[in-house]
Parts: C-alpha cells; structure tokens; sequence
C-alpha cells in the first residue's frame, strides 16, 4: 500500500506590498489621511518618513497634493497629511516593503486630519496585500460609512 504523505501548502506568510484602499470620502472628491500606521503586534512596522523612501521602505499613492505628500502619512507627525489632490474616484495609499521583504501585519490605524475637515476624511477604506503590485487581495471587508472627530485614530484588527 502506497504511503499517503500529506503535503499542506504553505500560508503565505505575508505581503511584500500593503495599500489602504480608500473607495471614497466621507464627502467629495477630496481624500485626506493624517498618518497610518501597519501594525505587527502592536508596532508600527514603517520607519517615520521624510521622503517616499527610508532605507528598504517605499510609499506610494494614488495621487498626492504638491505639499501634501504621501510620505507626510507616514511622518509620525498628526499635524501633517497626505492629500489626494481632489482627484475624483478611490484613492489608495500603499507600502512597498522592498524586495525580499514580506510582512504579516495583525492591524492598522488611521488617523484624521486635525484641521479639521470631516468631509475629506475617508468614507470607507480597507486593508489590501500583494506580492506583484498587480493583483491585490482583500485582508478584510471594507469599512464604510465612515465619520471622525479631529484628529481621530481608527484601529482595525486583521
Ligand atoms: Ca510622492
Ligand atoms: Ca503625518
């Protein structure tokens, strides 16, 4: 009798690439985000930014203001954000982790601007993986209906 080996394929660790997919809004086409943190643990795993690069570590986004960029998201800074420029339709902020480089986040937070204009907070945002930066999987069921106070800081448990 032929031995059955039982051969269980691998999870997938974790994801070179995370991005906060932001399908809307709370009002608007102005998407604007105070800082997000990607979290292992209950530790930030992004270094604080000055640049869209800091060491293996690049940000990007679907658009950016001139002055608000999307490393400012990233900044440890509350009093600084990104800004989507007004640019109409989902917006997305994402985390290269470099080339080798995988994580297995267990939550995230996002943080509100604390100017403070509710309407350009996001709408409804979830948490998305990738290891091609082509085909993105959902971590979880989007939040929607969103509302925030100045300055708020939601955390979501993967
Ligand atoms: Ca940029
Ligand atoms: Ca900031």
């Amino acid at each position: 009798m032929p031995r059955v080996i039982n051969v269980r394929k691998r999870r997938t660790s974790g994801y070179r690439y995370h991005r906060v997919y932001i399908a809307s809004a709370v009002s608007g086409n102005e998407i604007n985000v105070a800082e997000i943190k990607l979290m292992i643990g209950g530790v930030d795993q992004l270094p604080t930014m000055s640049s869209e690069t800091s060491g293996s570590v690049t940000v990007s986004a679907s658009s950016e203001h001139a002055t608000d960029q999307e490393w400012k998201a990233a900044d440890d800074n509350a009093g600084t954000n990104w800004d989507n420029n007004s640019v109409a339709g989902a917006a997305w902020w994402k985390v290269d982790w470099g080339a080798g480089n995988t994580k297995q986040l267990t939550s995230y937070s996002v943080q509100a601007n604390n100017i403070f204009l509710g309407n350009i907070c996001p709408g409804s945002l979830k948490l998305q993986g990738s290891n091609d930066n082509s085909i993105w999987t959902d971590l979880e069921s989007a939040h929607t209906g969103l509302s925030w106070t100045s300055g708020e800081t939601k955390t979501y448990t993967l």
